[in-house]
């Protein structure tokens, strides 16, 4: 898709436009946040949806992304007052810099900016924004309900991935499809592919916790540990040799015993289980839109192990690397 860098500086310019506050406690934080920015995943999802069926990228789509992009930032936003985060995509946090009661303030402010881009669009869309919304802040609830909870289950892990990374992507994808006037059918399935591509993608974004660097990522790693969020690998391996895990866990782990806990869970297959579950997601979605088969877009049919293969070839250590084999993929 040559022309997404294009269309991303538009989803840019109008984000900054839909935001713009004569309050400078408001503007001055998303002056210097807006001068960074991630990867726009969920725009890019967003205008793919829509571009696979032809559609012209018009006003209404690149309302969908500013609208989507704008959830995503205040949830980061708060993300980071939860996690103590001082630091996000290599410059200072809001909460950080700025300070705590300023963070919630831009934050809230985002989400009322997205909830009004959303529905200058159509009430169907504002709606599904405002759910998504809602469903973020469950996904986050129920993490917080199962800190440092050692009994933590699959289900209630699965759940919260869904809620709290799943629903938004999930969501973009939708709204792709929705401004794409395609069928309902046809939004049904974007909406499961979105589903079924969140879950692979947080799923691998959890596993990197456990076993990347800081300078592979530029993100810090082995947050959750310290926090308390035990993800799937420590789930798998917790319901099937809860001895060791709870060994491990007994003191406060420093970071040598995380290494050693990584390399546990490495050999004694725990890690491949869970990249195992992230890839089936993958398949889910790829295979809930082969209706494009024909079509010329082959992009969101790959994206998913493209995604998957990328991440875990390039971001993982080396030492993991080579036990995990083939199952990270082709480079
Ligand atoms: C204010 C909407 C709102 C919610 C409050 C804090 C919270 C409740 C929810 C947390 C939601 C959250 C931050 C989930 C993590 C999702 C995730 C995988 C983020 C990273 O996505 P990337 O890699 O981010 O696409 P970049 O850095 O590329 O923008």
């Amino acid at each position: 898709m040559p022309e997404l860098p294009v269309y991303l500086k538009d989803v840019k310019k109008f984000m900054g436009l839909a935001i713009v506050s004569k309050n400078k406690t408001i503007q001055d934080p998303i002056d210097r946040f807006m001068l960074t920015q991630g990867k726009q995943l969920r725009a890019s999802l967003l205008i793919a949806v829509a571009l696979s069926h032809g559609q012209v990228i018009n006003d209404k789509i690149i309302s969908g992304c500013v609208a989507v992009e704008l959830v995503h930032l205040a949830s980061l936003i708060h993300d980071d007052i939860i996690d103590n985060a001082d630091t996000r995509w290599g410059i200072d946090t809001i909460s950080n810099k700025e300070g705590l009661d300023r963070a919630v303030l831009v934050g809230d402010y985002l989400l009322a900016k997205a909830c009004l881009v959303a529905s200058s669009i159509s009430s169907e869309i504002g709606e599904i924004i405002a759910e998504s919304i809602a469903k973020l802040c469950e996904g986050q609830a129920q993490e917080l309900e199962d800190v440092f909870n050692l009994s933590r289950s699959k289900k209630s892990y699965l759940e919260t991935v869904d809620n709290k990374t799943a629903s938004l992507i999930s969501t973009a994808c939708q709204i792709g499809a929705i401004c794409a006037d395609l069928s309902e059918p046809k939004v049904a399935a974007f909406t499961k592919y979105g589903h079924s591509f969140g879950m692979s993608f947080q799923i691998i974004d959890d596993i990197l916790d456990l076993l990347s660097s800081e300078k592979l990522t530029l993100k810090p790693t082995g947050n959750d540990l310290k926090e308390g969020i035990y993800t799937l690998p420590i789930i798998l391996a917790r319901t099937q040799d809860k001895t060791q895990i709870d060994k491990f866990m007994k003191n406060d782990l420093i970071s040598s015993e995380n290494d050693l806990l990584a390399q546990y869970l490495v050999s004694a297959g725990y890690i491949k289980e869970a990249v195992i579950t992230a890839r089936e997601y993958g398949l889910d979605a790829v295979n809930s839109i082969k209706f494009l088969v024909n079509k010329g877009t082959p992009g969101l049919r790959q994206l998913p192990n493209l995604y998957q293969n990328w991440a875990l070839n390039n971001l993982l250590k080396d030492q993991y690397k080579s036990q995990l084999g083939n199952l990270i993929g082709a480079a």
